[in-house]
C-alpha cells in the first residue's frame, strides 16, 4: 500500500524544530478526527499543508466540507504528517548525541525541514553563544546524512559486490536491495544513477565513486527545504544574506515559529484576528481605529502585549510578508511533487453519496507520477475495481499518471469488471 507523505523537521538542537512543529499543527482549521493537539506519538503530530482545492474549479466552495482539515474559499487545508526528529550534533552519523537512532528516525520521512537558527545564538551543538556562522549547519548536517547512509553501505560493501557479480544484477537492483530500507523504490534509485552516468561496473567503483551515488541518492530521497528560523532576532540579517548567497532560492524559507506560535495563541485566545500564513493581523485597536466601535469583539491587549504584536509587525510581518511556517510545508511538498487527488462518490455532483452533504470531502495527497491505479489502492485498499470514472462519467485508465486539472477527481466502482 502506498504510504502517506511524511515530512522530517531536522536541525541541530535549540534550533525551533519543535516550535516549528507546534505552530504547525496547532491550527484553528482543525476540525473532525484530527480536532486538538494530534501528537500521534510523541514526535508524530498532523500539520496542514495548503493547497488549491477542486471545488473552486466548479464555482463549489460555498457547499465544500472537507472531512479532515478545512476549505476557505478554494484554499484548502489537508492534513499531512509531521516528524519531529530530535536535535542533530557534528558526528551524529558515529552516534554522538545518540545520533544513529535519530538518524534511523528519518529513514520513513519523504522529504526533510532543515530548522536552521539564523539568529547565530547557538553553536553547533545548540549551546547559547553569539555570532556564530549558521551556514555551516547546512553544510556538516547535510555531511551526517550522507555518511549516515555511506556508513551502512560500506559495512557489507564486500559482501554486497560478491552478491552482485554472482548474480550477474543490474546496479539498479542491488542498490535498491541496499536503499529499501530508506523507503526507496526502483524509480528513485534509477533515477539516482542516471544523473550520474558512470561508466564502471559497480564492482569496480571506489571510495570517491559510492560518495557521489550516496550524494546523488540523497538528493532523491530526501528533498530538502532549509527553513532559516529565528528571523524576528537583530542579527538574522546577515546570516540570511550569508546563507542566500549559497542556496539554491527555491529551497529556502525565512521563518520565525515563535511568532505563528504566539499569534495563533492571541488568535484562539480573543485578542486577535489573524489569517494564518498571512501578514493580516488585527487588534480590537486596530478594528476600532478602522470604524469598528466594538473593536471586532476582541479583549483589549495589555501594553505588554500590545508592544510584542508592533515588533512582530514590524520585525516579522511587513518585512518578510509572514512567519514563513505555512509556506515550509508548501515549498516541502512542491520539491516532493505532492498531487492532491479527490476521490468522490458521485463524479457529477462531487457528494460523497446519496445520504451525505457537502461537496469535495476527501481529498488525499500522493507522490508526483503516481498512477490512477496508485490513488486506487490507497483509497480503496486491496478491494477489487471494476472500473474508474472521472468527472462527468468518463472512464479513466488505471495506467493513467493523475495530473491536477486532468484526472484528479476520482471514482472507484467496486466489483468484478
Ligand atoms: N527568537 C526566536 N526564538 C525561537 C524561534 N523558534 C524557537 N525559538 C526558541 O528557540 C529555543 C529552542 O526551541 P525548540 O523549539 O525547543 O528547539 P528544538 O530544535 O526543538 O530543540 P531540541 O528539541 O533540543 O532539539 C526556544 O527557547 C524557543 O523559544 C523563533 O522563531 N524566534
Ligand atoms: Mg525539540
Amino acid at each position: 500500500m502506498p504510504r502517506d507523505p511524511l515530512i522530517g523537521l531536522v536541525g541541530k538542537p535549540s534550533s525551533g524544530k519543535s516550535t516549528m512543529l507546534n505552530s504547525l499543527t496547532d491550527a484553528s482549521s482543525k476540525v473532525g478526527k484530527y480536532a486538538g493537539f494530534t501528537t500521534i506519538d510523541p514526535q508524530r503530530a498532523i500539520g496542514y499543508l495548503q493547497v488549491d482545492c477542486a471545488c473552486i474549479r466548479f464555482g463549489k466552495s460555498d457547499q465544500c466540507k472537507p472531512n479532515y482539515g478545512s476549505c476557505n474559499n478554494g484554499k484548502r487545508s489537508v492534513p499531512i504528517e509531521l516528524l519531529d526528529v530530535a536535535g542533530l550534533v557534528p558526528g551524529a552519523h558515529e552516534g554522538k548525541g545518540l545520533g544513529n537512532k535519530f538518524l534511523d528516525d528519518l529513514r520513513h520521512a519523504d522529504a526533510l525541514v532543515h530548522v536552521v537558527d539564523v539568529s547565530g545564538t547557538t553553536d553547533a551543538e545548540g549551546k547559547n553563544t553569539r555570532g556564530y556562522d549558521p551556514s555551516q549547519d547546512i553544510v556538516w548536517l547535510r555531511g551526517e546524512i550522507v555518511q549516515w547512509i555511506q556508513g551502512n553501505l560500506m559495512e557489507k560493501w564486500g559482501s554486497i559486490k560478491r552478491r552482485h557479480v554472482a548474480l550477474k544484477a543490474s546496479p539498479v537492483d542491488t542498490l535498491q536491495g541496499q536503499f529499501s530500507g530508506y523507503g526507496s523504490n526502483q524509480a528513485m534509485v534509477a533515477r539516482t544513477l542516471d544523473k550520474l552516468q558512470l561508466k564502471t561496473p559497480l564492482e569496480s567503483w571506489d571510495q570517491g565513486t559510492i560518495e557521489k551515488v550516496v550524494n546523488a541518492f540523497t538528493d532523491e530521497k530526501f528533498p530538502t527545504v532549509c527553513a532559516l528560523n529565528k528571523i524576528d532576532h537583530p542579527d538574522a540579517d546577515k546570516n540570511i544574506a550569508k546563507i542566500a548567497k549559497q542556496q539554491d532560492p527555491n529551497a529556502i524559507v525565512l521563518t520565525s515559529a515563535i511568532s505563528e506560535v504566539f499569534l495563533r495563541k492571541l488568535a484562539k485566545q480573543g485578542y486577535a484576528k489573524y489569517v494564518e500564513g498571512s501578514d493580516f493581523v488585527d487588534t480590537r485597536e486596530d478594528l476600532i481605529a478602522d470604524g469598528d466601535p466594538d473593536g471586532g469583539g476582541l479583549k483589549e491587549l495589555d501594553d505588554k502585549l500590545k508592544e510584542r504584536v508592533e515588533n512582530l509587525k514590524d520585525m516579522v510581518l511587513y518585512r518578510f510578508g509572514s512567519t514563513g511556517v505555512v509556506q515550509v510545508l508548501s515549498r516541502a511538498a512542491q520539491l516532493l511533487g505532492l498531487v492532491p487527488v479527490f476521490p468522490v462518490r458521485n463524479v457529477n455532483t462531487f457528494s460523497s453519496g446519496a445520504n451525505s452533504t457537502g461537496v469535495f470531502r476527501d481529498c488525499v495527497l500522493i507522490n508526483r507520477n503516481s498512477t490512477v491505479r496508485d490513488v486506487a489502492r490507497k483509497v480503496m485498499g486491496d478491494v477489487t475495481i471494476a472500473y474508474i470514472e472521472g468527472v462527468g462519467g468518463t472512464r479513466v485508465a488505471e495506467t493513467d499518471i493523475v495530473e491536477v486539472g486532468k484526472n484528479d477527481i476520482l471514482t472507484f466502482k467496486v466489483g468484478k469488471a
